[in-house]
C-alpha cells in the first residue's frame, strides 16, 4: 500500500495542520507558509485524484464542490472575491500530488502575482 499523503495526515490529525472547514468530502487548511494575507487549501479528502486534470476527468461534481468551498472561505475570510490556483507537476510548482487548490486572497489590487 502507498503512503497517505501529507494532506490525508493531517486530516487524519496524524501530523499538525489548522483545519478551518470540513464538509462530507472536502476540507480545507491555512497553508503552512502563506503566499498572501488568505492563503488556504481546499482539497478532496480522497487522494485518488493527483491533479486538476484527473479530478476535472473523473468526478467533476467533486470539483465544482472544491469551488464552492473555496468561495465560501472568500466569504468568511476576505470580501467573497479570490483567486484560485492548482499548479500541475514539478516544473509548475506541484510538490504534493493528492489535488489541491489555493484560495488566495485579501490580496493588494492590480497585482497579478503574488
Ligand atoms: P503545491 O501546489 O503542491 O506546491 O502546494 C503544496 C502546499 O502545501 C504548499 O503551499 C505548502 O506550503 C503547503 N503545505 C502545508 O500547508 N502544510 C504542510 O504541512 C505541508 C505543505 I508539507
Amino acid at each position: 500500500m502507498t503512503e497517505p499523503s501529507i494532506f490525508t495526515r493531517i486530516l487524519s490529525g496524524d501530523i499538525p495542520g489548522e483545519i478551518v472547514l470540513e464538509t462530507e468530502t472536502v476540507f480545507a487548511i491555512r497553508d503552512i507558509n502563506p503566499q498572501a494575507p488568505l492563503h488556504m487549501l481546499v482539497i478532496p479528502k480522497t487522494e485518488q485524484f493527483r491533479d486538476v486534470t484527473e479530478l476535472a476527468a473523473g468526478d467533476p461534481q467533486l470539483l465544482a464542490e472544491m469551488v464552492a468551498v473555496a468561495k465560501r472561505i472568500a466569504d468568511e475570510h476576505a470580501n467573497g472575491e479570490y483567486r484560485l490556483i492548482f499548479n500541475n507537476g514539478p516544473s509548475a510548482a506541484q510538490s504534493v500530488f493528492h489535488v489541491h487548490a489555493h484560495v488566495l486572497g485579501n490580496l493588494e489590487e492590480n497585482k497579478l502575482v503574488g
